[in-house]
C-alpha cells in the first residue's frame, strides 16, 4: 500500500535485526529521509537481541549511522524497547538521539490519543512472563555482567532459538492471534482511543472490546509493513517490498 507523505507519525517495530544487516529495514529509512520530518517510532525488537555494550554498538553502526541522519533531517525517533532489547542500558539508550520511551508512547493528533506499545504484555504466555521477571531481576542482571561476552551471546541465542522454535509452532496452528487476550489489550488501552502493538508479526486493524486496535507487522530482509498516522489522526496499514540488489 502506498505511504502518504504527510504522515506525522510513522509507526514500526519487529525489525529483528542482526549485526551489520543491511536489508528493506535501513532501505526504508533511506526513502524516509526523501520525506518531510516527522515522527518515527519504533516500537520494539529493532534486534534481534541486544547485549547492552560497545560490541553491539559497533555490530549496528550502519543502522544508527542512519537514524542519526534522519535525527539530523529534523526527525523525532522513539524507541518503545522490546522484548529483545530487555537487556539494553546506557549504550542502548546513547546510541541515537532518540526518546526511549521505557512501556509506552502516547501521541495526542487532534483530540484522537493513541497508545503505542511493543505487545508482549498484551498476549497470554505465562512462560514468557515468568523469563521477563527472571531477567530483570537485579540478581539476574548482575549475574549477567559477571559472564563473558561470548557465553552472554550464546545465552541469548539459545533463548532466541527456543522462541523461534516456539513462533513456528503457534504460527502452523495460525493461533498468534489467539494468544492476544482482550482484558490485556483492554487494559493498556486506558485513557485512550487507539492502541498500536507489534509482537505478533501480523498487520491488522479492528476494534477490540471498543478499542480501535491496530497491529503493525514486522520486517524481513526483503519487506516490511508499518503504520502511518496523518496529522487528522487517520491512521493507514502500509507495506513495501525492496529490491536488495539495491541494498547499500
Ligand atoms: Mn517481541
Amino acid at each position: 500500500m502506498a505511504s502518504t507523505s504527510s504522515a506525522r507519525v510513522i509507526i514500526c517495530g519487529d525489525m529483528h535485526l542482526r549485526p551489520h544487516d543491511r536489508g528493506a529495514f535501513l532501505m526504508f529509512l533511506a526513502d524516509l529521509g526523501q520525506r518531510p520530518a516527522a515522527h518515527l517510532v519504533i516500537l520494539g525488537d529493532l534486534f534481534e537481541y541486544w547485549l547492552d555494550g560497545p560490541v553491539a554498538q559497533r555490530a549496528y553502526q550502519g543502522l544508527f549511522v542512519r537514524l542519526q541522519a534522519l535525527h539530523q533531517q529534523g526527525w523525532h525517533i522513539h524507541l518503545v524497547p522490546g522484548n529483545r532489547e530487555l537487556a539494553g542500558g546506557g549504550y542502548l539508550r546513547t546510541a541515537v538521539p532518540w526518546h526511549v520511551h521505557p512501556h509506552s508512547c502516547d501521541v495526542h493528533c487532534y483530540g484522537k490519543r493513541l497508545r503505542i506499545v511493543h505487545g508482549d504484555r498484551l498476549v497470554r504466555d505465562p512462560g514468557y512472563r515468568f523469563m521477563v521477571a527472571h531477567l530483570k531481576g537485579w540478581w539476574c542482571m548482575a549475574w549477567r555482567r559477571c559472564l563473558p561476552l561470548s557465553l552472554q551471546v550464546f545465552i541469548a541465542r539459545s533463548l532466541r532459538a527456543f522462541s523461534r522454535r516456539k513462533q513456528r509452532r503457534v504460527s502452523e496452528l495460525g493461533a498468534a492471534l489467539s494468544l492476544l487476550d482482550p482484558r490485556r489489550v483492554q487494559a493498556a488501552a486506558v485513557h485512550c482511543d487507539t492502541l498500536i502493538a507489534g509482537h505478533i508479526h501480523q498487520q491488522l486493524q479492528r476494534h477490540i472490546r471498543g478499542i480501535e486496535f491496530v497491529l503493525c507487522g514486522h520486517w524481513e530482509a526483503d519487506h516490511g509493513s508499518w503504520v502511518e498516522v496523518d496529522a487528522a489522526g487517520h491512521i493507514t496499514l502500509c507495506k513495501q517490498s525492496w529490491s536488495l540488489n539495491a541494498a547499500g
